[in-house]
């Protein structure tokens, strides 16, 4: 059995009640201004920012810090096509034929529709890969743990930290996402998680005019 080893908590900053409050406060001030933004600019984006970003998700809490995840990429004019094809394929088996109609009546505020032109015009899609186990260099299967939780975690830290450099991002699933192994060529143990797509907001971007819960709704406490 492998023995835990610890040291002191690295960088712990405390800092004064006033302070705490203000920097809570001042968090979320900057969460509520994000939105999911669907009309990209193709202004191009330098890539330290993607690549600290990914630094910041692969600091996220994780099943036994196996950090079951794999990030691709992607700013190839040529593999963001063949992604938007096989996307806009699948989007369009959705929402005409696979979706049913109260999903569809869920979707309905968004303005959501098959169409992914963003796939192309956006500078960078990364594409988010959940392991669903480890592969050893000989290919031997090692079982990793709340796998789901742990992308999702990073992957919301991915989006915070995007949001904090100043652009803007979109969640998107198509469902099904098999085509991404094959296209991005990642192994059998990972699954694609969702594509993030990170740029400028196009100039005259318009979102759905939509609100969130209140905390009264979304908290208890007791
Ligand atoms: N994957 C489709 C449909 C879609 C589903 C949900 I749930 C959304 O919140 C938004 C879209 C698409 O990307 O259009």
């Amino acid at each position: 059995m492998t023995k835990a080893r610890f040291i002191p908590l690295p960088h712990y900053q405390e800092y004064s009640l006033d302070e705490m409050q203000r920097r809570a406060a001042e968090f979320y001030t900057l969460m509520k201004r994000r939105r999911t933004v669907r009309d990209f600019s193709d202004r191009p984006v330098p890539r330290d920012i993607i690549e600290n970003a990914i630094r910041a998700a692969g600091t996220a809490p994780n099943g036994a810090n196996l950090q079951p995840w794999h990030f691709v990429v992607v700013s190839d004019p040529t593999v963001k096509k063949q992604i938007r094809i096989e996307a806009e394929k699948e989007e369009r088996a959705f929402y005409e034929e696979r979706a049913p109609e109260a999903w569809l009546e869920a979707l309905a505020p968004l303005g959501t529709d098959p169409d992914k032109p963003f796939l192309e015009t956006a500078p960078y899609l990364i594409v988010i890969f959940a392991q669903n186990y480890g592969l050893t260099p000989s290919g031997k299967r090692v079982k990793n743990y709340y796998v789901s939780e742990s992308v999702g975690i990073a992957t919301g830290m991915l989006i915070t930290a995007i949001h904090q450099a100043g652009l803007v991002s979109l969640t998107h699933t198509p469902s099904p996402m098999g085509f991404l192994n094959k296209l991005l060529d990642r192994p059998r143990n990972e699954r694609p998680f969702l594509i993030l797509v990170v740029g400028y907001p196009a100039e005259d971007a318009v979102v759905p005019d939509i609100a969130k819960k209140s905390l009264a709704e979304i908290t208890t406490f007791i």
